[in-house]
């Protein structure tokens, strides 16, 4: 961390809401990508806060199109790069879970299949908080959000948390890792390798979200970091398939995460063990990736 560059490529004055876990991962990103990179962002919180001509935050160029095609304009970017003898240049979509789990995985799965030489970076903050607080495929079961009222009938999102990063392995693409910006040192050895490979690349990046998930805005680390212990967030990476897990989660109880979200307030104790049984397959799961 200490080789990192001064020069802020991603500069202070955005408009990020206090604890926003977001800019934490951008700021981070662009040091580890530098000034030889074109980014792509499709409507979302990190378009709105740090890339909205002319108040925008970015020191490199960058094209916003529309929420669906992330994939596949970043694809066209380096495409045309590349024909203009410039293919050494990053080009690096930064999406949203909405925009990635829901409305752009038709484009991401695509471009994955070409294997197309860009970096798709997604930034699960768990919701559409951009547009208010809506939930997207990405939203864990139990959590409020304004499309997963509570009420009497239904309480929070009845369904779980669509696994992305797996369904990225299975395109068989040359890198894919989630990380987290509670873990920095993980995440910016994953940065800079996928800065490194060539191909498609994937990263999903855990970025709690203080405004929609309703907690104090001094505990986004922290709560990044309780999500990887708990078992909700895996870190791991796949290279060219092979997996491998970057750290054991200590399997903590998930409630001690859910009391500290406004999110999941009302959950019953009958909820927050479903949540529990959930993290408890998800390692399961996820472990059972690694061939040994
Ligand atoms: C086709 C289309 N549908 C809906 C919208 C409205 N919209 C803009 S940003 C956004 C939410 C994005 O959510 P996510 O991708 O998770 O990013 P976040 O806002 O959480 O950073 C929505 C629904 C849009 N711009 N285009
Ligand atoms: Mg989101």
């Amino acid at each position: 961390m200490k080789d990192l560059p001064d020069e802020e490529l991603f500069t202070a004055g955005h408009t990020a809401c206090p604890g926003c876990g977001c800019p934490i991962m951008v700021r981070a990103a662009m040091k580890i990508f530098g000034p030889n990179t074109v980014c792509y962002f499709p409507a979302n919180c990190l378009l709105v806060f740090g890339a909205t001509y002319p108040q925008d935050a970015f020191k490199v160029p960058y094209l916003h199109v529309l929420f669906e095609n992330s994939a596949v304009c970043a694809s066209g970017i380096k495409r045309g790069l590349k024909k203009l003898g410039k293919g050494d240049v990053n080009v690096v979509a930064f999406a949203g879970d909405g925009g990635t789990a829901d409305i752009g995985i038709q484009a991401l799965s695509g471009a994955a299949e070409r294997n197309e030489d860009i970096i798709y970076i997604c930034y699960d903050n768990e919701a559409y908080m951009n547009t208010g607080i809506q939930r997207s495929g990405s939203t864990p079961h139990g959590a409020w959000t304004t499309t997963t009222p509570v009420g009497k009938k239904i309480a929070g999102k009845e369904l779980y948390k669509k696994d992305v990063p797996r369904i990225m392995i299975a395109h068989d693409v040359p890198y894919v890792a989630t990380a987290s910006i509670g873990h920095p040192a993980d995440m910016l050895r994953k940065l800079e390798k996928a800065r490194d490979l060539k191909g498609f690349r994937y990263l999903q990046i855990f970025a709690p979200c203080p405004t929609g998930w309703r907690f104090d805005t001094a505990k986004t680390v922290q709560l990044a970091k309780m999500a990887v212990d708990c078992g909700l967030w895996t870190l791991y990476e796949a290279e060219d398939g092979k997996v491998t897990i970057n750290k054991k989660p200590k399997m903590t109880p998930v409630k001690d995460y859910v009391k500290l979200q406004g999110r999941f307030r009302h959950m019953t104790d009958e909820q927050i063990d479903s949540l529990q049984e959930w993290a408890n397959k998800k390692w399961e799961r996820d472990s059972a990736m690694v061939i040994e």
